[in-house]
């Protein structure tokens, strides 16, 4: 066991369940070591330059808004990055997220898919507030947690993550594209609802697929980039897959191919 091993298994478990149940998010640091996060900024940054080929799993998750900065995207999203570098998801990452999200809902909880979020200098562009909830198909089981661990200290600047307390137990708010046309989905609110997650890079905040959740864009001369991993129960992955719903990631192998 190593020192954040050791340390997460020291925290109050229960505290985490009760904060999680209640407000829909939890923000929980120190996930990462300063060591591990250089080991995982070098795959991160490998995948965002190209030198890993992402290119059929990458979108400009800010495409809903006039391009901020030439020849790059407004918020890039890479997902299944496991898929692209061996033995990811069996790193310290995936292994204690997974831990945590057993812990405030339940030993079914199974990784679903991962991704990455960067949004780069002075690009500008808010993630519109949305419900995850709202980009997946309609399960029978909704208890759902992703989890987002900065790689950068994330501040209100940069575009740390804002929430909704307690929306996980509401209903679900209409959605619409945030503009006709593109991919991004958006609900109404504001931020005098929510609250600011600053975090330190290596620490996480977890939040549950309805809480109501946003972040500011970049505006900021440093890059913000997180690293996304998503759990639900085993039985609710197995029922996504078996409706067709991989979040992307065979639409992207199939691309590849069409390629060659
Ligand atoms: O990183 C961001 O800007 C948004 C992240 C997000 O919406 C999510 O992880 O569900």
């Amino acid at each position: 066991m190593n020192d954040v091993d050791a340390w997460l298994a020291q925290q109050n478990h229960a505290e985490w369940k009760e904060n999680f149940d209640q407000q829909g998010y939890l923000v929980v640091e120190g996930l990462l070591s300063h060591e591990e996060i250089i080991g995982y900024e070098r795959i991160y940054d490998k995948l965002l330059s190209g030198e890993i080929n992402a290119k059929s799993h990458r979108h400009d998750l800010g495409n809903h808004v006039d391009r901020k900065v030439s020849k790059q995207e407004n918020i890039c999203q890479i997902m299944w990055p496991s898929s692209y570098v061996e033995n990811l998801q069996e790193g310290k990452l995936h292994e204690r997220a997974a831990k945590i999200a057993k812990i405030i809902l339940g030993d079914d909880m199974t990784f679903d898919f991962d991704m990455l979020i960067s949004k780069a200098p002075l690009t500008d562009t808010v993630t519109p507030m949305h419900q995850d909830e709202s980009y997946w198909c309609d399960m029978p089981d909704k208890r759902a947690v992703t989890v987002w661990v900065a790689m950068d200290n994330a501040t209100v600047d940069n575009g740390c993550m804002w929430f909704v307390p307690g929306s996980h137990n509401k209903e679900l708010r209409p959605h619409r594209q945030a503009r006709e046309g593109h991919h991004v989905l958006c609900c109404d609110g504001d931020e005098s609802e929510m609250i600011a997650s600053p975090i330190r890079a290596g620490s996480c905040t977890l939040h549950h697929g309805r809480t109501i959740h946003y972040t500011r864009g970049n505006s900021t001369d440093k890059q913000r980039r997180a690293f996304i991993v998503n759990y639900r129960p085993g039985l609710m992955v197995t029922w996504e897959r078996n409706h067709g719903y991989d979040h992307g990631k065979d639409k992207g192998v199939q691309d590849i191919l069409k390629e060659d």
